[in-house]
């Protein structure tokens, strides 16, 4: 079952895309948050600003569990470097940035993880989930993209994002192999302290081949 797991994935992981968008300019009493400049390889918890976390089951509820472990893929082996992620049980689902020299890639896979770039990975049984918490009542602006990094395989994956749960889903579609949405703006955003807003990536059916790219700014001001 595990040989047979890692052919299955190996097949399935995928090529570069874009880079990450410029984040809005800060200007005054304006902060930026962004996912990729303020990743954290050691916390994550329900006070964190930014959380890594996933959902068994695809039930879009706002109660969504936190990756329990930050390591290196005890499945696949990238190389040169395993940039490592937050992982379940070591592998999937999986949230990380490549904060290595390189890019770095599976042999035999057509999968590279760009230098700098946030790689985020459901499982087949659920959905994988990167949460920012507001800190305090604002309006703000959100910008995100997701670009599937795998271009020759896979079925392609779905996208949510929310404020808190799907009973304020603020966009949502799907990409084929290699797709993206490109840069999106979503301005006006009212947040009190403690709320949440949620870019969710779903396996759409296989979850084969469905690394995907992922980047969020959140501009407050
Ligand atoms: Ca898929």
């Amino acid at each position: 079952m595990r040989f047979r797991n890692i052919v299955w994935v190996a097949g399935a992981l995928g090529l570069a895309c874009e880079q990450n968008p410029a984040a809005p300019s800060s200007a005054g009493a304006t902060h930026t948050y962004d996912v990729v400049a303020d990743f954290s390889t050691t916390s994550n918890s329900d006070t964190s600003v930014w959380s890594y976390r996933y959902q068994i089951g695809f039930a879009r509820d706002g109660n969504y569990l936190l990756l329990s472990g930050y390591g290196p893929d005890v499945i696949e082996q990238w190389t040169p470097i395993d940039p490592g992620a937050w992982r379940a049980q070591g592998y999937l689902p999986a949230i990380g940035v490549n904060a290595t020299t390189s890019d770095d890639s599976i042999i035999g896979t057509g999968l590279t993880w760009p230098r700098g770039a946030m790689l985020v990975h459901p499982n087949y049984d659920g959905l994988v989930v990167l949460t920012w918490r507001s800190p305090s009542a604002a309006v703000v602006t959100v910008e995100f993209s997701f670009t599937s990094l795998h271009r020759v395989c896979g079925d392609g994956i779905d996208w949510f994002v929310e404020h808190n749960s799907d009973t304020a889903t603020m966009g949502s579609g799907s990409l084929d192999p290699g797709g993206s949405t490109g840069t999106r703006r979503l301005t006006g955003v009212r947040v009190q302290a403690g709320d949440r807003i949620n870019f969710i990536v779903g396996p759409r059916a296989g979850y084969a081949c469905d690394s995907t790219q992922l980047t969020a700014t959140i501009t407050t001001g």
